[in-house]
């Protein structure tokens, strides 16, 4: 197998958003792309040489041709041996496990996550550095402007690896080994978690229902519920990963998961509905007739997750995203516990975990996980909810409304504007930014407005500023308006408001969730103007 050094020129476009660089699989594809961004991280990140190498994805379409060029090049590169996932497959959970069990350098997660996949769909790459992390900002930085000037790639020629075959492999002085994608991660959620428990709650008749969306988690569900938890296979659906998800969109959401609402709001409902996304990363929570928002389910955790065997000791800390409502923050004073807000984006909750900070975070993107990993890890939250519920003989609804008339009630929506042009979106963020100084003591209907920032970052561990993160306008413990432009479209630009509303009165705690917010978008749309600038009536997406 020679080695060859390629010649090629840099792509502009490779900047990596808030978890990886995604593109169509059509960019991808072009001549030397996914080679460039590949041997930039090669460049930069030197400990990859003499190092281990995790690669595995979400099995979209693509995944296969990728993982080759990868480990071809990864020979070329230095690397010492690269582990990947049996067929290509890795959950994003259970790839930055793997990075941290087996000591690797880093890890190449092929996924676009939750966008559709197939010919005319997303392709995506994330780079993950040793301890399982996504790479940092600055990393990333140096990552984009290495790509920018590269002019050759290193590769070997002739490099073909058997991904269905377990076991060692060699290719030129590297090693690779094809791994079980789910042995090492089924066995760390047998340490977190009560599974004699649950498989006795489901022995009693208890019931699951798990979308795993044609994408990476139906192995994972298999594995876990099924076999190890006696969950009868009724129990998963849509559990064999496709190249195209089956031509669906793996977004574990009220829009994108509807038919598993329905189910969970029909006759004959399972105890729980749970979904996750393309790369295993998201989670989607449903009780019989209800919906626990993400930042619920966060602080719902929160404050039941000493009862479950991995987190005996009690939490360190608590993190959230800053648009994720404020309902952690509750359960975080009331154990005790600090409550970090950090920009969104899970590479922010890497230095907390790393620093034993914190135990828990979330984000309202549908994102949970522990310090188990350093991803967020919907198969994860699925277990923690059934051991919950196993642990505490409640259902979710009980669970729920307990937790509210504890801790009181945070309404809770976001609203997307997709596909707008690059200068409207721009526009929304500077008119608003503009008139920030002028916000605070302005009453708007109910509410008024006690603070209007924009939201900048320090990290507590190493210091560094994220700046530029979104808009806040908070109306004190009772509502905040947050505007913010997605790191994770591929088409135009992507504008999400996010509205957040608090009761904690006994008589405002079943209200519906587009009733309770009707006020803040009158609100909203008189602070942000989104409407107004953009000429959309309405949002593209509500989750
Ligand atoms: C990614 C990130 C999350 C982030 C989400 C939405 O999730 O990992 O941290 O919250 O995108 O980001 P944005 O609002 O910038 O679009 P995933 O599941 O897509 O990898």
């Amino acid at each position: 197998m020679p080695l060859r050094e390629i010649a090629s020129k840099p792509y502009p476009d490779q900047k990596s958003g808030t978890a990886g660089l995604r593109k169509k699989v059509a960019v991808f594809q072009q001549p030397h792309y996914l080679e460039n961004f590949l041997q930039s991280i090669f460049d930069v990140d030197t400990r990859l040489r003499g190092g281990a190498l995790v690669i595995g994805g979400d099995g979209r379409y693509h995944n296969r041709t990728a993982i080759q060029t990868a480990i071809a090049m990864a020979a070329a590169n230095g690397v010492s041996r690269v582990i990947v996932g049996q067929g290509g497959l890795l959950s994003t959970p259970a790839a930055s496990h793997l990075i941290r069990t087996r000591r690797a350098a880093g890890g190449f997660i092929l996924t676009a996550s939750h966008n559709p996949a197939g010919m005319d769909g997303d392709f995506g790459i994330k780079y993950n550095v040793a301890g399982g992390g996504q790479a940092t900002e600055g990393l990333t930085d140096r990552l984009y402007e290495h790509s920018k000037q590269i002019q050759r790639y290193r590769t070997l020629e002739g490099v073909y690896v058997d991904l269905e075959r377990r076991g060692l492999q060699t290719v030129g002085s590297m090693e690779v080994e094809v791994v079980d994608c789910v042995d090492d991660y089924a066995a760390l959620m047998q340490m977190l978690f009560d599974f004699d428990r649950i498989r006795d709650w489901f022995k009693r008749g208890h019931s699951l229902r798990f979308d795993a969306m044609h994408a990476v988690t139906g192995p994972y569900a298999q594995r876990l519920f099924v076999d190890l938890l006696g969950a009868p296979l009724s129990s998963i659906q849509n559990a064999s990963p496709l190249e195209d998800f089956g031509g669906g969109h793996p977004d574990p959401n009220l829009i994108y998961a509807r038919h598993l609402v329905d189910l969970m709001h029909s006759e004959g409902a399972p105890d729980l509905g749970a979904a996750s996304d393309g790369d295993g990363d998201r989670n989607m929570i449903l009780g019989r007739g209800i919906f626990i928002s993400p930042g619920d389910s966060l602080a719902m955790l929160c404050a039941h997750l000493h009862e479950l065997p991995g987190y005996r000791r009690g939490l360190a800390g608590v993190a959230r995203s800053m648009p994720t409502c404020r309902a952690v923050d509750h359960v975080a004073k009331a154990l005790g516990m600090t409550c970090y807000e950090t920009p969104t984006g899970w590479k922010f909750f890497a230095n907390l975990l790393d620093a034993g900070r914190i135990t828990l975070c979330g984000e309202e993107s549908f994102g949970t996980s522990s310090d188990h990993v350093r991803e967020k890890d919907g198969v994860w939250a699925v277990l923690a909810w059934l051991n919950v519920l196993a642990a505490t003989q409640l259902s979710v609804r009980e669970i729920a409304e307990r937790h509210w008339r504890r801790f009181g009630r945070h309404y809770y929506a976001r609203h997307d504007y997709d596909e707008l042009p690059a200068s409207t979106a721009t526009q929304v963020m500077q008119t608003l930014a503009s008139t920030l100084l002028e916000l605070p003591g302005k009453r708007f209907g109910d509410y008024t407005v006690t603070d209007a920032d924009e939201f900048n970052y320090r990290d507590p561990v190493d210091g560094s500023i994220a700046t530029n993160q979104g808009l806040r306008v908070t109306f004190g413990e009772a509502a905040r308006l947050i505007v913010r432009l997605s790191g994770t479209g591929t088409k135009g630009a992507t504008l999400r408001l996010y509205l957040e509303r608090y009761e904690n009165n006994e008589t405002t705690l079943g209200w519906k969730t587009s009733e309770a917010l009707a006020p803040l978008v009158n609100v909203a749309e008189k602070i942000a103007r989104v409407a107004d600038i953009t000429g959309r009536r309405a949002p593209s997406v509500v989750t």
